[in-house]
């Protein structure tokens, strides 16, 4: 009766499961709070809805919110708060510098109001109040263990940790190189129901879909209509901090979306789509013209693309090497994990068994032999062989490791050998090579004598070809005499009777 409420509620359980966490929230782009390329900034170099400044150059491809110079700061900023709860910010970046340690590093900013443009925390305000994350290039601390991702959630009241790097500070974080990626690197910053997390894309594809787990923290309580920003700083050392993309969505529990939100969108996205177009329409006609202007420019351009130089090559080369290793590896980390989890199944389906057996003993039905459980899907004996297996597959386990173990101390003993008598030769070890070649050398040469003797003397026991001859014809008269002989004998025996 147990095992049947147990299989029930497990049933139960397996049903609820993806209904609660399969719950994918709905996503809604939000122009208000984002830039991307093209024409990312406008003519006169403004960026539309954000607001810059400091050392913050903004181009129509980018966002370079310090340059490689030195004791460079800037920042940018949304111009409106933000009016939704949930949000994922998709930031596409390239920190990259000629030396081989960076510095000082990028912010990524969600707090009650815009920071300064020249603060001195990765360029912008110390004492913020809300959220703060950093992509510290610079090991302050020493530690070794820069670059960093962090994040720290203020009140307004810490003064941030320069010192040991924020890790005093820190509500969680991860060490990942970002600097100097063949591709853009990318952070997604999901804030979902009070849990915070962090997915990078460590640039060295260029598949969208390379993301992998940075942190993930849940009871995060951020402060409502917060402002967006970026900033960097270089100190000494100085690397380019450039932004490509800022996406925000303004994520909804599903059956929470605003209507009148979505209908606006729509018309709003039809007007912008047009402007897109007029503005497309009119870039061809000037690309167009400026061709018919500078025919020779355009085509020396255009057959310049087809070379690449010798380090070009070979880097494209090793890339592309480097490409299919890592590529070769994700499959075997997939496949890998795949295995752990079938395993892990099993594991749970014979912890199951067990359990069911141990219920059906209590129960006194101890007298029938639990042979199959077919529910499961696994039978007794399939389990006892499955034991069977593991156990062999131990002892196998232990033998090969005393036989390492004998390798190893072999291993030292020659090593030890070597270090007293540190010649190129190996010494052997309770067999004396040396005496045994000297025996075999002596062995040699007694025989080589030997041959020699008998080579040059006559043989005088030796029996030449005529003796043997000489033997054989003896040997016949002989028995032809004494055939004659007994033929004689005979015949005066007939005569007798
Ligand atoms: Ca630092
Ligand atoms: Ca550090």
């Amino acid at each position: 009766m147990a095992a049947e409420v147990r299989w029930l509620l497990a049933f139960l359980i397996s049903c609820a499961v993806p209904f609660s966490c399969g719950e994918t929230p709905h996503r809604k782009f939000e122009y208000k709070y984002s830039f991307k390329p093209p024409y990312l900034a406008q003519k006169d170099g403004t960026v539309p809805f954000w607001e810059y400044g400091g050392n913050t150059i903004a181009s129509s491809e980018n966002v370079r919110v310090a340059p490689s110079l030195k004791s460079q700061k800037g920042a940018i900023w949304s111009k409106l708060p933000v009016t939704f709860d949930w949000w994922e910010v998709d930031l596409v970046f390239r920190i990259s510098g000629r030396s081989r340690i960076g510095a000082d590093g990028l912010a990524f900013w969600y707090t009650t109001a815009q920071g300064a443009y020249n603060g001195t925390v990765f360029g912008s305000s110390d004492l913020w109040t809300g959220l703060g994350i950093f992509f510290d290039s610079f090991d302050n601390d020493n530690k070794h263990n820069n670059p960093y991702i962090m994040a720290i959630v203020n009140d307004g009241t810490k003064i941030f940790d320069h010192a040991n790097d924020g890790s005093t500070q820190q509500l969680a974080g991860c060490l990942r190189d970002f600097r100097n990626k063949p591709f853009a690197t990318r952070a997604r910053i999901e804030y979902y129901k009070n849990t915070l997390t962090l997915m990078f894309h460590n640039g060295m594809t260029n598949n969208d879909q390379d993301y992998e787990m940075c942190f993930r923290f849940d009871n995060v309580v951020l402060p409502k209509n917060g402002f967006f920003g970026i900033s960097a700083a270089t100190g000494g050392l100085a690397d380019d901090h450039d932004i490509l993309h800022f996406l925000t969505l303004s994520l909804y529990p599903p059956g929470q979306l605003p209507v009148d939100a979505h209908k606006v969108s729509l018309e709003e996205q039809a007007k912008l789509q047009q402007e897109y177009f007029d503005y497309q329409k009119k870039l061809d006609e000037q690309k167009e013209e400026y061709r018919k202007e500078h025919p020779d420019k355009f085509r020396k351009q255009e057959y310049e693309e087809y070379y690449e130089t010798e380090g070009q090559k070979e880097l494209r080369q090793i890339f592309n090497g480097q490409s299919q290793m890592f590529d070769a590896l994700r499959e075997l980390n997939r496949k890998l994990d795949e295995i752990v989890g079938r395993q892990e199944r099993a594991l749970s389906l014979i912890s199951q068994v067990q359990a069911v057996q141990g219920g059906m003993q209590v129960n006194g039905q101890l007298g029938q032999q639990p042979v199959a459980i077919d529910s499961v899907g696994i039978r007794r004996q399939e389990v006892d062989a499955v034991l069977n297996n593991q156990n062999i597959i131990l002892s196998a386990a232990k033998e090969i490791k005393s036989f390492v173990g004998d390798l190893h101390t072999k291993t030292d003993s020659i090593l030890n050998n070597q270090a007293r008598a540190p010649t190129a030769q190996v010494q052997p070890m309770g067999y004396d090579h040396q005496s045994l070649m000297a025996e075999i050398r002596d062995g040699l040469n007694t025989l080589k004598k030997d041959s020699k003797i008998t080579g040059s003397a006559d043989c005088p026991n030796c029996l030449s070809v005529s003796m043997f001859l000489l033997f054989i014809a003896i040997q016949m008269i002989i028995l032809f005499v004494y055939s004659i002989y007994r033929d004689n004998k005979e015949a005066q025996m007939k005569k007798l009777y």
